[in-house]
């Protein structure tokens, strides 16, 4: 007999499922062994808005143009999903316009094609390329633009600065003609958008979240790796995108889900938040927004409560029942 089916058997002779277990205390929370989210969004982690200098792109001038993180960048750590230049062309330039992220030994870790340049207005717009999957961001990195075809009256060119407007010195203007030239004093015109992914809800750091793309009812659930008797859960809840209508819903297989709890007022920020419900027997333990229409679901830390067994026995099997 599995272990799972001696819990159901005990679950069905004892009636856990009616009992309620004694608050639980910070001790009484585990770990999750894995997340699984309905979505992950994007959020802006840098808005380098620099404008009034115009450097050409492609074989007139720079072949690869972008910017650099430091040592001490801000960017560092964040996994970039979408970057935004500002670009326009003069005369007839053709050819396709690469974004890439090399590192400090100038290895590819991920490229995309933008767009062909013919394509770019010879004013100044906003184009966005979204990476495959995102690519976590290293000191030393360089986030470029890449093109090497045109001449000097048929080229690219792209906004930036001759004076830093985003993280001092620590993330800057690069490009390369024959080769590198860093210039740690001016930045270039990008937005960088990065994903907060799954997992940061079970690395235990409170600074750290999974944020969800805008969509119906987005939600995420733990695993907890095996079916235990399961009678509470805690979340870390920040100040933003959190819920008001949300419901925890359990499962044994991560497919058919039951709600254990039904909640209507917002939880407070930077604060776990703690679920009690009914001792029930799962393996996935999910919360869900609720709210009507397209929301937001950011959630920093999950934690479920299992000591379900050493609650009834430490208070002599006098749970209280509901
Ligand atoms: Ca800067
Ligand atoms: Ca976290």
């Amino acid at each position: 007999m599995t272990e799972a089916q001696i819990n159901d058997m005990i679950q069905a002779a004892v009636g856990f499922n009616k009992v309620k277990m004694p608050a639980a205390v910070v001790a009484d929370y585990a770990a999750f062994s894995a997340a699984v989210a309905s979505s992950t969004g994007t959020e802006i982690a840098a808005s380098m808005l620099a404008t009034g200098t115009v450097p050409w792109f492609g074989a007139a001038q720079y072949l690869r143009i972008g910017f650099k993180l430091g040592a001490s960048s801000a960017l560092i750590g964040k996994k970039i999903k979408k970057v935004t230049w500002r670009l326009r062309k003069v005369g007839a330039p053709t050819g396709t316009i690469t974004v890439t992220v090399r590192d400090s030994a100038d290895t590819i870790k991920g490229s995309v094609a933008l767009m062909d340049i013919s394509a770019l207005t010879t004013t100044f717009a906003d184009y966005t390329a979204t990476f495959a999957s995102a690519i976590t961001l290293a000191s030393g990195d360089r986030v470029l633009i890449e093109y090497s075809g045109g001449n000097v009256s048929n080229r690219g060119e792209i906004e930036m600065s001759n004076s830093d407007v985003y993280d001092g010195t620590n993330t800057f203007k690069t490009g390369y003609i024959s080769g590198y030239t860093d210039e740690t004093s001016r930045d270039v015109y990008a937005i960088v958008e990065v994903e907060n992914q799954q997992g940061n809800v079970i690395d235990g750091n409170t600074a750290t979240y999974w944020l969800s793309a805008p969509e119906a009812q987005p939600n995420i659930y733990g695993d907890i790796g095996s079916d235990k008797l399961v009678s509470g859960c805690r979340i870390y809840w920040h100040t933003n995108n959190r819920p008001t209508n949300h419901v925890i819903e359990v499962s044994r297989d991560a497919a058919t889900w039951t709600e254990v709890l039904s909640e209507t007022a917002q939880p407070a920020a930077n604060a776990y938040k703690e679920y009690a419900f009914n001792t029930t027997l799962a393996r996935y333990v999910r919360v869900k927004r609720t709210d009507a229409g397209s929301t937001v679901l950011q959630v920093a830390e999950m934690q479920y409560y299992s000591k379900t067994i050493e609650q009834v026995v430490s208070s002599h099997g006098h749970g209280s029942a509901s």
